[in-house]
């Protein structure tokens, strides 16, 4: 059988992108990739991040000639600077994603717009928390932890109570580093307050301060998001979908969700099933009604209700460009302001629904938490009655699609694996047969990998390969964000196609335990979840979770959000593994602080391997996990 057979490659995607820009060109379409050539190449300073525009007396950029700013600061202040601004940004960014989580919650009632959906999940989080449940009406009780959450955003004392659920040695670690992160907001105050001029300008403060506010997105912010649309959504099971543009329907009509907040997709998918609005598109001349998603949003209405993946970040125009896409719904974050003109160039209908993201030539539907059901109306009508107004000869829809199994919780994870070994030990089970079968070499680790599409690496390829590579050596992956789009779109998720060509213990372990190598574990706040799954294997296990035979990898990653990611694995003790430099690379100090063996690694025990050769970052990842388990005496 030849390798890979039956999968999508990566350039038959691209030649269904050449299909859809040439689609564009008919209409006068821009499109990411002329804008790519418009600005290459890029400043050389804001790659090294040596450019400091912090104050109005510059900017100032660093050179031989010129080795401090006005200021006096040098390239090392500079460069951390910039790194703690760039982190702050994707912890606020994550952070706020799960407050407004936290007043959705606060917002649910019997009968209400919103609705506990794992009553079971919140109890138990109040367990954690210390709060009564017995006898507690389950709305009482989810106000009450939903205002608990949201104190740890703001709560003048204290550490992130998410924390306790880390194993002893890396809360030790933390707290011996003074990393534990406090409210939430005031972590990400305090690095803006740091970065302003005339504050620090030391290295080590400034990367010890990114670390530490990537805490407080992982461990804070990022949790509350995963954990409480969990509870107010439900938490997500395997389930089938399929991915990639070949979704959408030309027959029907097809509303695009775009975005990362669940909380606005959620009552689209529920209002598009309304027979009023299936009975509209009728009378529109469509046969139905077609949700599809791209980023993030797409992960979390796909992990949960099995909501077909158009596609990832790369691909945001390409949905408008098909010519079928009657409104593209945004939430926040990821999205491009280009999907404004392009949208005018088509009929689509481009409707942002947050004053959080405001983008010219969109129509604005204030999306609110108490109006949901009627503001998902309004934007399904508008999409349905947009459907007349195709323009058939510019309908292209290419047609490439895969299977997919999503909707790998770490709930679900554990279910799985229970239902197996029927090792069933407590109400969520255990990750023990995960521990034994890494133990025995079985497979001989794990890569989380995440992140986002970059120009700057040919769209999805890293994603894909690397993946390739690491399940023919036994790897297993858990993915979420955009590279888990990109292994859908390949196929890597299809459990009766992928396993075929991986090493023989992944094969054995996908056909025993009936799951794909590439295990979705939903968006990009989700990595939350994977960092709830070493604290748990670790525990199982019985070692510190820097000794797992573990990696993280974001190989094409863009956004402030992933530098924040970035932080948090490091600082929980999972070396990370970037394929994009972080623009640090002007400062030998900062680059040692977070690279070399004398930064955090010497606190943390882990630390990050920048490497823009993509096979020598798999050949890396491969070998650190070959090491780790080395040190653990496992076999060779
Ligand atoms: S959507 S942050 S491009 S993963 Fe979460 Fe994808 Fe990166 Fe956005």
């Amino acid at each position: 059988m030849k390798e890979w057979e039956g999968l999508t490659t990566v350039e038959e995607m691209e030649a269904a992108t050449a299909a859809l820009l040439e689609n564009g060109k008919k209409v006068g379409a821009d499109s990411w990739q002329q804008r790519v050539k418009n600005q290459t190449p890029h400043c050389g300073f804001g790659e090294a991040g040596t450019c400091c525009r912090i104050c109005s007396m510059g900017p100032c950029r660093i050179t031989p000639k010129a080795p401090r700013g006005i200021c006096g600061c040098d390239v090392h202040g500079i460069v951390g600077r910039n790194y703690l601004r760039f982190t702050a940004g994707g912890a606020a960014t994550h952070s706020d994603h799960g407050r407004t989580i936290c007043h959705t919650l606060y917002e649910t009632r019997e009968g209400g717009n919103y609705q506990v959906k794992d009553p079971e999940k919140l109890k138990r989080i109040a367990g954690e928390w210390g709060v009564e449940t017995e006898g507690k009406d389950i709305y009482d009780l989810a106000h009450e932890v939903a205002l608990m959450a949201l104190e740890e955003y703001g709560k003048p004392f204290g550490i992130s109570r998410w924390l306790s659920r880390a194993p002893e040695h890396t809360r030790e670690l933390w707290k011996n580093y003074d990393v534990e992160p406090r409210a939430i907001d005031r972590e990400v105050s305090q690095s803006m307050h740091m970065t302003h001029m005339g504050c620090s300008s030391m290295p080590e403060a400034l990367i010890h301060q990114a670390m530490r506010a990537g805490l407080c997105d992982g461990w804070g912010g990022s949790m509350c998001g995963t954990e409480f649309s969990d509870v107010l959504f439900g938490t997500p099971k395997p389930i089938d979908t399929e991915a990639n543009l070949g979704v959408m329907k030309e027959d029907h009509v097809n509303i695009i969700v775009h975005g990362h907040d669940p909380s606005l997709s959620e009552m689209i998918v529920l209002h598009a099933q309304d027979p009023e609005f299936i009975e509209l598109a009728k009378a529109q001349g469509a046969k139905g009604i077609n949700i599809a998603g791209v980023c993030c949003t797409s992960n979390e209405v796909t992990m949960r209700h099995g909501i077909p993946m158009a596609g990832n970040f790369l691909q945001q125009e390409n949905v408008v460009l098909t010519g079928a896409c009657e409104a593209v719904v945004v939430d926040v974050q990821c999205i491009f302001p280009a999907l404004g003109p392009l949208s005018k160039c088509f009929h689509t209908k481009f409707i942002t629904t947050s004053e959080i993201a405001r983008i010219p030539d969109s129509e604005f539907i204030q999306f609110n938490e108490k109006t949901a059901g009627e503001n998902a109306k309004q934007i399904v009508k508008a999409a349905v009655e947009n459907f007349k107004n195709r323009k058939p000869e510019l309908v292209h829809i290419p047609n490439i699609k895969h299977k997919a199994r999503v909707g790998y919780s770490l709930e679900a994870i554990k279910t799985e694996l229970d239902g197996v070994t029927n090792s069933h030990v407590d109400e969520l089970g255990t990750l023990k047969p995960l521990a034994d079968v890494v133990k025995a070499g079985v497979l001989r680790g794990a890569v989380a990998m995440v992140g986002c599409n970059n120009p700057k690496v040919r769209p999805d390829t890293a994603h894909i390969e690397l993946m390739k590579k690491l399940l023919k050596n036994d790897i297993i992956l858990i993915v979420t964000g955009c590279s888990a789009q990109a292994a859908a779109k390949a196929g890597l998720m299809d459990p009766e196609l992928a396993p075929k060509y991986c090493g023989e213990g992944i094969q054995r372990v996908c056909k025993l335990v009936g799951i794909p190598p590439v295990l979705h574990m939903g968006s990009c706040v989700d990595i939350s979840r994977m960092m709830v799954l070493v604290a748990d294997l670790a525990k199982d296990w019985g070692c510190n979770i820097s000794q797992l035979p573990a990696v993280g990898c974001a190989p094409e990653w863009m956004s402030e959000k992933a530098v924040s990611i970035g932080n948090y694995v490091v600082a929980t003790g999972i070396d990370t593994y970037l394929g994009v430099d972080p623009y640090t690379k002007g400062s030998s100090e900062v680059t040692e602080l977070l690279q070399g063996e004398n930064g955090v690694k010497k606190h943390l025990e882990a630390n990050f391997t920048v490497e823009l050769d993509i096979e020598k970052l798999g050949d890396r990842m491969i070998e650190a996990i070959e090491q780790k388990r080395k040190a653990l005496g496992l076999n060779s």
